[in-house]
This record gives C-alpha cells, structure tokens and sequence, in this order.
C-alpha cells in the first residue's frame, strides 16, 4: 500500500504517514480502505486552507503567477482575465515573462481575446514591467493585475532572483491590494512537483495552487503531496486550452476522480 501510495506520488512522508494510520485502524476491511483514503485525502485538501480564490472590492487584486515552463501560465491568465471580465472588472495583465521572445506577444493574444489590458515591454527587465502595471493598475482603478512571468527551470539561480524581485516590487508598490501568490502545476507533473513547490514558495511566499490539465488522463495527485507540505490549498483547476477551460477547485469530485 505505502508503495502504491508513492508511485501515486503522494511523497514519501504523506504515504507512510497513511500506512501507519491505516495499520492502527484494526482490522479494517479492504472494502473501507478506499473510503479511509478519500476521508484522508479531504482532511488533507481542507487543512490547506479555503479552496475560494480571494476577491476583495475597493481596491486593486493582485494575482501573481508563477510556475515552471509549459505549466499553463500565460494561459490560466488568459482564462482569469477572460472570467473577471465576464464579471464586469476592470482587468490588467503584466506581461512579466520578458525571458522568451514568444511570450509576450502570447500574452497580448489572450489579453486581447478577453478584453482586458496589458501592460507590455519588449524585452525589459520584468520588475519595471510589473511596477509599470501597477501604477497603471492604481492610477486607472482597475480590479485585478494578473502578473505573468517566466518559467525556465526551477532550480535556476536567475529566474528565483527575478521572481523575488518581483515579489519586492509589489511589496512595496501595493502593500495593501489583496494578493494571491499561485503556483501553477501540470497534472502530469510527479514527485519532483513537491520540490518545484518548495523552491517556489521560499522565493515568493505562495498562497494557491492551480492544478491545469486536469482534462487529460493525469489526476494530480502531487496537489496532495504540495497541501500535505506545504499547506498550500489548490484554488483552481485548469480544464482545457480555451478561455473559459477554468475551474473552482472542487475537492470532493478531485478526490472521487483519484480512485476512477
Ligand atoms: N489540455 C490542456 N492544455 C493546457 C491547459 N493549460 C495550458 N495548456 C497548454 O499547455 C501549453 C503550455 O501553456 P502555457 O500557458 O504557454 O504555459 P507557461 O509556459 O506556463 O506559460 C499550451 O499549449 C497550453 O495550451 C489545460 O488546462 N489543459
Ligand atoms: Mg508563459
């Protein structure tokens, strides 16, 4: 069981710490053990905190997101900025991923298709881009600032500098907007994702977890391994390539999916 447990990359803590629990239960019948494990898993997902994405009005909303290459950045931004607007806010994306040539004119596309504004410069240093958005984002009342950035490696000295400087930039440009800090993760990612979400959450101290492509075959466990961790609550789900492919995080129908 511990090792099923692993290879479903829940960790090496997490599964052992379901063994053992499952060992006291006497005489527990094959037939409950799933059962125990859902109930597990729920109490795992809930003790990470509230699923609800933070929204507060009367101010700008902050929503930094990072992540490694090919995570679904830029495109659950597209999707975010897509569903605000849809709710009638006023939306600004930081197109902060200034590292690919790509990027950026990726980031404009989805701006485009949602409605929303972007604050773009070619190439420049990430941090002024994100302190140029949040002037605009103030000066101009706007709602939400979804902040896009780069994702080379995660484990690379440069980009964990870079994000830090963003984090001071908002530090102190917005000390008081509402922030969400997401860490964006590909339900196809393994075991290595608990490491990605430690490196990350050292550099820019992360609020959320959006688990994307989740409409394939992966089921994610990893978010288990990452709420068990780090205490970090997954608040989205990623459903899709297209704009309104976004998902509330629903605990109950996750952990129903894990064992289908
Ligand atoms: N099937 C599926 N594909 C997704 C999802 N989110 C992103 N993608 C795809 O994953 C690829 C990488 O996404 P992108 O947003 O560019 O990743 P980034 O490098 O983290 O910004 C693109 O081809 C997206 O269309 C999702 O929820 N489901
Ligand atoms: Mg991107």
């Amino acid at each position: 069981m511990e090792d099923l447990l692993i290879s479903a990359d829940l960790g090496v803590n997490y599964a052992s710490e379901l063994t053992d629990k499952l060992r006291g239960q006497n005489k527990i019948k094959p037939s409950k053990v799933k059962e125990f494990l859902e109930e597990e898993f729920l109490k795992t997902l809930a003790e990470a905190g509230s699923c609800d994405l933070n929204y507060k009005e009367g101010g700008i909303n902050i929503y930094f997101v990072t992540g490694v290459n090919g995570a679904g950045k830029t495109t659950l931004i597209g999707k975010l900025a897509y569903k605000f607007k849809e709710e009638g806010k006023k939306v600004l994306i930081a197109a902060g991923d200034t590292f690919r040539a790509a990027a950026e004119e990726q980031a404009d596309i989805w701006s485009k298709r949602a409605g929303a504004d972007i604050v773009r410069r070619d190439k420049a240093d990430p941090a002024s881009v994100v302190y140029e958005a949040i002037q605009k984002g103030v000066n101009e009342g706007y709602n939400v600032l979804l902040i896009d950035t780069a994702g080379r490696l995660q484990n690379k000295f440069n980009l964990m500098e870079e994000l830090a400087k963003i984090k001071t930039v908002i530090d102190k440009n917005a000390p008081d907007a509402l922030r969400e800090s997401i860490l964006v993760i590909d339900a196809n990612t393994g075991q290595n994702g608990l490491q990605q979400a430690k490196v990350f959450k050292e550099c820019v101290n992360l609020t959320a977890v959006a688990l994307t492509k989740l409409d394939g075959s992966a089921k994610g466990a990893i978010v288990l391994a990452i709420a068990k961790d780090l205490g970090l609550p997954v608040k989205l789900v990623g459903v899709g390539e297209k704009m309104e492919d976004v998902r509330d995080f629903d605990s109950k129908e996750f952990v129903k999916a894990l064992f289908i």
